[in-house]
């Protein structure tokens, strides 16, 4: 299995790729290349990463030309590998086997394996299809303006000093992916230092998305395999070692694969130095609620920034919290110094959007904003939102004790202790192609499982597959 397979490209092979000259098409830019060339030439490395590019020169197994594809332009286009995380679907959709089990993609699952609505979700929705005074227009640029003051207010605590004094810009994006790119291209236009560091390991589209977004993507170490916990020390080390002014890119809550947080001891650490040296922070809130089952509670990293007075940037994702995962409603908060300076901002952002979707979808940001606006609902979504929190904490007691009940070699107390969305087994590439071989059960091939596509009645057949693994495949 090769690297670009397994979900985990990190930072580094990135930064490795893009000081490779391929010399393929001669696309390749100096240091002292516009913004846009350096996108352009971000574009074809992403394009043409080198396990495709080897193997249309050396094996030309991709590149092969059937006699179906004579003629055609395209003859030449190599078969691209499936995503890391979303093609783990793909491989489990055509699997035929009664027992297998999804626990790749981080999408909630009820007790019966079933994806689920919120209830609140059905009531704004009946409430949007009944009001027939609402229309299908175009969108401005930025948005439904209620729903970007309702985001705001969520993730920045209704009475934050950011929003009484009119210093946050926030823009309706394409989900968290499209919150994350509208804000790196941005960075790229107007910002004046260029490079990103992202956490090792992290989600396997936060390189991608910041390279063709133009930014120099580097890594700092955030996860200590032996511990399982966080590499504090790590962090701090190659945090301080950052140019000035260096964006940081840090997970709010339920750090995505590894389920491991700083502490509030430690984010606070972190912040003193994220200050001290003039880097910009950059918050990926995508599961805001689904780390503590409390809203307030997993908006606190972003907060303790907030209230020092600095800027920051926050991509806000509402797919998993509320279940609207195929909506693609999310957020793009600029925190700024001034007023002025963040209508500037917004009037910038627009820029970038516009020649790039043109204006955000109306559905999906009308739900949101009936549900946030109105008491009755918000206070039942956070119930719908405990309780799926609660569903995946008591999945994670399940498959703990299922695993000491087989006495599994090994310590698993990892299971209970991480948070949010999923489980970084520490189980390696072979064991996790054996359970998929043997047992059918898909996750992704760093060893991550998604909690919340376990059920009680399929935790038994996990922590089977996962026995045999570590007992059989070394
Ligand atoms: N940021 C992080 C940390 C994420 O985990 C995800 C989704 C996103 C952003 C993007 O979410 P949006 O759907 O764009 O709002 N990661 C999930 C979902 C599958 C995927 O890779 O897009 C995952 O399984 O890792």
């Amino acid at each position: 299995m090769n690297k670009a397979c397994s979900g985990q490209i990190s930072a580094r092979d990135v930064s490795e790729r893009k000081e490779m000259n391929c010399g393929i098409h001669g696309v390749s830019f100096s240091s002292s290349a516009t913004p846009s060339e350096r996108r352009l030439s971000a574009l074809a490395r992403h394009l043409i990463s080198p396990t495709e590019s080897c193997s249309c020169s050396a094996s030309g197994v991709s590149a092969s030309i059937t006699s179906s594809d004579v003629g055609s332009v395209f003859s030449h286009v190599a078969r691209a590998p499936e995503d890391p995380i979303l093609g783990v679907t793909v491989a489990y959709n055509k699997d035929s086997s009664p027992v297998k089990l999804n626990l790749g993609v981080g999408a909630y699952r009820t007790e019966e394996g079933k994806p689920l609505v919120l209830n609140v979700v059905r009531k704004a929705e009946q409430q949007l299809v009944n009001n027939r005074s609402r229309v299908k227009e175009y969108l401005p640029i930025v948005g439904l303006a209620e729903f970007n003051k309702l985001s705001a207010k969520l993730i920045f605590g209704v009475d934050s000093p950011c929003i009484r004094d009119n210093r946050v810009t926030t823009v309706q994006c394409l989900s968290g992916t499209g919150s994350l790119r509208v804000g790196g291209e941005f960075l790229t236009r107007h910002y004046h230092q260029r490079i990103i560091y992202i956490p090792v390991p992290t989600w396997g589209n936060h390189p991608k998305v910041f390279t063709l977004a133009g930014l120099s993507v580097k890594s700092y170490r955030y996860y200590d395999p032996i511990t399982r916990g966080l590499d504090f020390k790590g962090l701090v080390e190659d945090l301080d070692s950052a140019p000035s002014g260096a964006i940081v890119l840090l997970h709010a809550c339920a750090h995505n694969p590894t389920g491991v947080d700083p502490s509030i001891q430690q984010w606070e650490q972190i912040r003193q130095m994220i200050r001290s040296k003039g880097l910009l922070p950059f918050f990926d809130s995508a599961y805001q609620g689904f780390a503590s089952g409390n809203l307030d509670k997993d908006a606190q990293s972003v907060r303790m920034f907030v209230a020092d007075g600095g800027e920051c940037i926050v991509a806000q994702s509402f797919a998993k919290n509320m279940g609207l995962y195929g909506e693609r409603v999310g957020a793009l908060s600029i925190v700024c110094k001034t007023a002025d300076v963040a209508g500037k901002v917004e009037s910038q952002l627009k820029l970038v959007i516009r020649p790039m979707y043109s204006n955000p979808p109306i559905h999906g940001a009308s739900i949101v904003a009936a549900i946030l606006r109105d008491r009755t609902l918000y206070d039942e979504w956070t119930i719908e939102l405990k309780a799926m929190a609660d569903r995946i904490i008591s999945m994670r007691h399940q498959l703990f004790n299922a695993l000491r009940d087989r006495d599994t070699p090994g310590d698993w107390s990892h299971i209970i202790k991480q948070i949010g969305m999923f489980t970084f087994t520490g189980l390696n590439v072979r064991q996790v192609s054996f359970m998929t071989r043997e047992y059918h059960i898909y996750m992704t091939a760093d060893g991550r499982i998604s909690m919340a596509g376990l059920s009680s009645s399929t935790v038994s057949h996990l922590a089977d597959a996962i026995h045999a693994a570590v007992t059989h495949v070394a």
